[in-house]
């Protein structure tokens, strides 16, 4: 199993978390995203889209899409990050949910500031981040995980995109759950190795 990835990327932090939190062991491969690796036919072979996270299998079939991969992943041990029950549902939903509105409203500010684009609308983006954040503090106010009483992939995918909150300026002002969540997951060896690697 080889992990395609490029170190600054939150989606690929997701798959190197997973696999280091199941010690799983797939070879990571750094894609050399800044000279047009993901573009060239060798790369687009494994994922059409030219994008990181792409999970190469044993096969030699490819998947992406980094939710899936981390998904995938798990399903290679038995582990309570991808619970064979129900809970997947949920865990589902708080990914699709990552994907479909929480990746938009922190990507403003990572354009902004990584990125620098001035045409960003600060405080439209500030009232989107915000509203959804709401939605996770709300959830999080009674919980120490997403879904469940321990980590499942669900929180990997969610907390990604924040490790980029200090440096892009989220307004992360209030939302304190959010806060206590998250330093659960920085520190955790899996966030250590992905903040290394590369
Ligand atoms: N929805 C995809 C997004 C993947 C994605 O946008 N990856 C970025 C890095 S975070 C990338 O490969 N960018 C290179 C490009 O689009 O040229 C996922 O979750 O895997």
């Amino acid at each position: 199993m080889k992990l395609h990835i490029f170190p600054e990327s939150p989606n690929a932090r997701k798959a190197v978390m997973i696999n280091e939190e199941l010690a799983l062991g797939a070879e990571v491969v750094v894609v050399d995203l800044p000279n047009g690796a993901h573009k060239q036919a060798e790369f687009l072979a494994l994922n059409p889209n030219g994008k990181i996270p792409t999970l190469e299998l044993d096969d030699c079939s490819s998947l992406w899409e980094s939710n899936a991969v981390i998904n995938r992943m798990a399903t290679e041990v038995d582990t309570s990050l991808w619970p064979k029950s129900n809970a997947r549902y949920e865990i589902m939903q708080w990914q699709f949910w990552e994907t479909a509105h929480w990746t938009p409203a922190c990507s403003k500010f990572i354009s902004k500031h990584i990125f620098n684009n001035d045409s960003v609308d600060v405080p439209a983006a500030e009232e989107d981040f915000r509203r959804f954040a709401a939605v996770l503090d709300g959830h999080l106010a009674s919980r120490e995980w997403l879904v469940g009483d321990s980590m499942t992939t669900a929180d990997a995918s969610v907390s990604a995109y924040l490790c980029y909150r200090q440096p892009c300026h989220y307004p992360m002002e209030g939302f304190d759950d959010i806060s206590r969540w998250l330093g659960q997951i920085e520190s955790r060896p899996s966030w250590k190795v992905a903040n290394l690697v590369g």
